[in-house]
């Protein structure tokens, strides 16, 4: 895979002319936060080699770079999940790309169903860690030692500085910012209520269908992250009501102007 990903690599820099920081993943209606890069490259996924292609609703299928806050970032409008039949190492394969472009640092997003009782839709929620319940791992199979180590560390996938940046944000902003545990499943059904129950019970304050296998493997990489969900919904169970991927996609259009102020001050006090 050490091929590929350099051969991707050198593809971004060359067209991008410039060495992006920090790396974004942009969720589920969560790709505005592109729009707001100042002098934007924009390189669709399928003129990368080797990248697969967005094929969710809301998930626009580029790689944009530029700058934000000051920093150069390259940010993923769109990401790839799991249930779309990409391989685990497919669905991570563009955050090797991003270490191997020389980002330290990436930004993970995402839109995400309320398990806990006290969050409601619109709010956002800082990721303090993870629980993967997707049933696959991207590092199962040959280790690449040049990734990084056969038994990752998982203590810190969630960077604690950047845990607490983000927190003193929120408060200086008056944002009532939650924080709590996302738990991965591989969708694409949305979870039954029975299995929102047992989230809870095991821990979790979230519910979604990404994040768990980029985590992973920025971690395996040495990669600091941050993780943001926004709570679209709350999840199946809790609110009489169906689920749908518009009402997730309405969400994110209404906490738009408040995910955009936090990231982008983030990105702005973000040592890198
Ligand atoms: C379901 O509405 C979709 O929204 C979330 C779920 O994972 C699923 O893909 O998308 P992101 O996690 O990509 O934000």
């Amino acid at each position: 895979m050490l091929n590929k990903v350099n051969e991707a690599a050198a593809y971004i820099l060359e067209k991008a002319g410039q060495k992006p920081e920090l790396g974004l993943i942009l969720g589920s209606g969560l790709g505005v936060l592109a729009e707001e890069i100042e002098n934007p490259i924009a390189i669709p996924y399928n003129e990368i080699p080797h990248f697969p292609v967005s094929t969710v609703e809301g998930h626009k299928g580029q790689l944009v770079i530029g700058a934000l806050s000051g920093k150069i970032v390259a940010a993923m409008q769109g990401r790839f999940h799991y249930y779309e039949g990409y391989s685990m190492q497919e669905v991570t394969f563009p955050v090797r790309v991003m270490k191997a472009m020389g980002m330290s640092h990436i930004l993970v997003t995402n839109a995400a169903g309320g398990v806990n009782e006290s969050f409601k839709p619109g709010d956002l929620m800082i990721i303090a860690d993870h629980i993967n319940y997707m049933g696959a791992n991207p590092l199962i199979g040959p280790n690449e030692k040049e990734f990084g180590p056969r038994f990752p560390d998982m203590s810190s996938a969630y960077t604690k500085e950047l845990v607490a940046l983000a927190e003193g944000i929120a408060k200086e902003e008056n944002i009532d910012v939650k924080k709590g545990v996302y738990i991965g499943f591989t969708g694409p059904t949305y979870e039954t209520p029975a299995e929102v129950r047992m989230a809870r019970i095991l821990g979790g304050d979230a519910v979604g269908m990404s994040t768990v296998p980029e985590v992973i493997v920025a971690a395996h990489g040495g990669m600091k992250v941050l993780g943001i969900s926004c709570i679209t919904n709350m999840a199946a169970g809790i609110l009489d009501q169906p689920l749908s991927h518009e009402e997730v996609i309405e969400t994110t259009e209404m906490v738009k102007a408040t995910f955009l102020s936090f990231v982008k001050r983030i990105v702005a006090e973000m040592e890198i």
